[in-house]
């Protein structure tokens, strides 16, 4: 049986990530919730991986730390299932989440993953501006020449779309301004229903994490009462 140590659904992009990839592929798994900016959360985390981050994927013995990792670790058990069956796109699929894990620094820290708020739409800077062309830029483009099976990157959901959810919801809860082929990709994700039970049970959570809270009044705040 796999367990899956996540954080805080409303602001762990990174969780959200393998948590969809495992969902969508109809897999058991346990899951251990270590909420973020608590006391005991550095040792809780250390406990499962010398790294103290999550996600860590736990299989029997094995521990698998770090996003890409745990993807490539679900690829070798599912085989064909993760990264696209042909080759070049595959390569794609794998070039653009390395290039979406280990970038679009600007949007990440302007615009944290908040699944709790939304926000009106305004010009959050030319970095900003930068990274969301370059996003739309790779999921036209990964979309024409390998989309036509299906709604997602690839046509059905992979790896890729995976690791964009939560750039996803970004574009969608701070309103960036996105092109009808973007925002139609955004409702395919948007509207699966793994993210949905994965955003309902965030929006249960109590926790408010300030380092992941802007400094801005949202339209709507669905947390707001709790
Ligand atoms: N490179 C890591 C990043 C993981 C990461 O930054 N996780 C955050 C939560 S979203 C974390 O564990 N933070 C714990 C802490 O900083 O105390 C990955 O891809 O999994």
């Amino acid at each position: 049986m796999l367990t899956l140590v996540i954080a805080n659904k409303l602001y762990s992009s990174w969780s959200l990530r393998p948590w969809l990839m495992m969902t969508e592929l109809g897999l058991a798994f346990d899951e251990i919730v270590i909420p973020l900016d608590q006391p005991d959360t550095a040792t809780r985390i250390l406990a499962h991986s010398p790294a103290g981050k999550v996600p860590i994927l736990l299989d029997g013995p094995l521990r698998v730390w770090d996003t890409l990792a745990i993807l490539e670790y679900l690829a070798e058990l599912h085989p064909g299932r993760v990264w696209p069956a042909d080759r070049a796109a595959r390569a794609l699929a794998r070039s653009i989440s390395a290039e979406m894990h280990a970038g679009f620094g600007a949007l990440r820290s302007a615009c944290p993953m908040n699944l709790g708020k939304r926000f009106a739409r305004r010009d959050r800077g030319p970095a900003v501006a930068r990274d969301l062309a370059r996003v739309e830029a790779i999921w036209r483009d990964a979309r024409a020449r390998f989309g036509a099976g299906g709604p997602f990157l690839f046509g059905a959901f992979s790896g890729a779309d995976a690791m964009y959810v939560p750039v996803v919801t970004r574009l969608d809860t701070y309103d960036l301004p996105v092109a009808p082929d973007t925002r139609a990709y955004m409702d395919a994700v948007l509207n699966l229903p793994g993210f949905q039970a994965w955003r309902e049970a965030a929006l249960k959570e109590t926790w408010i994490v300030p380092h992941d809270e802007v400094d801005e009044e949202p339209l709507v705040d669905h947390r707001a009462g709790r």
